[in-house]
């Protein structure tokens, strides 16, 4: 029987086989660096509230995924203590993000800033991985850059992704860019994901619909219920 996900520019995925053991929930670095009160992205002084809106929507859209069997896959952006994983000029351009030069690696208020084992780059509370639940741990901003996300994928036999996470523009993008050109099945659900800026929300979303769909589709949590709900 095949399933169709209500999306632009086409429903989704493209051939219908939309399955539990065929695809993935995939949740992106919804961590306290990105959308907590002294994480990174509010130290950078942005407007929290742009990339703590998917949370409740994606709360949801796991919730029923988990309770059908799909595959749920968290990923966390952060670099070894030791920062022999931080390219120089990534730490350099991260002190100048607004920060009072403070960056990557540096302590911030929930500890060294997007450096593994501190607490601002804990997954928040609210999306924490249940025991047994993948988690992919990244020092850039794709999810197949230096992880074994490919392996994991295709040892599973996952060929469809549902892309959630933040932010749109940077990793959930970036993410999606490299799971397409391997030839995974992609769909961003956009109430699901958030970006800085709102209109590098819209922007990045917009991108994803030329072409016929030049890297997947968009469509969002209410369509993905309803298909799976029905
Ligand atoms: C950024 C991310 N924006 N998770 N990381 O630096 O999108």
């Amino acid at each position: 029987m095949n399933r169709f996900i209500d999306a632009t520019p086409y429903p989704w995925p493209f051939d219908g086989n939309l399955r539990p053991d065929n695809t993935a929930l995939v949740v992106i670095d919804m961590q306290t660096d990105f959308c907590g009160h002294g994480g990174y992205v509010d130290k950078m002084g942005y407007d929290l509230s742009l990339t703590r809106a998917p949370i409740e929507p994606i709360r949801r859209v796991m919730a029923m995924m988990r309770e059908q069997g799909f595959t749920i896959i968290h990923t966390r952006e952060g670099h070894r203590p030791d920062l022999s994983d931080l390219p120089a000029n990534k730490r350099w351009r991260s002190r100048r993000a607004g920060t009072e030069g403070v960056g990557i690696g540096d302590d911030g208020p929930c500890g060294r800033i997007l450096v593994r084992g501190e607490p601002g780059w804990e997954i928040i509370s609210e999306l924490a991985p249940l025991p047994g639940e993948i988690v992919i741990d990244k020092p850039g901003k794709g999810s197949f850059c230096a992880t074994d996300l490919e392996l994991i994928l295709r040892t599973r036999g996952i060929v469809n992704l549902v892309l959630t996470g933040i932010t749109t523009d940077v990793c959930v993008h970036t993410t999606m860019r490299e799971a397409n050109d391997r030839g995974f099945e992609c769909t961003v659900l956009a109430d699901c994901c958030g970006a800085t800026d709102p209109a590098n929300h819209q922007a990045a979303l917009h991108m994803i619909t030329m072409q016929g769909g030049v890297f997947g589709a968009v469509s969002d949590s209410n369509a993905l219920l309803i298909t799976l709900g029905g």
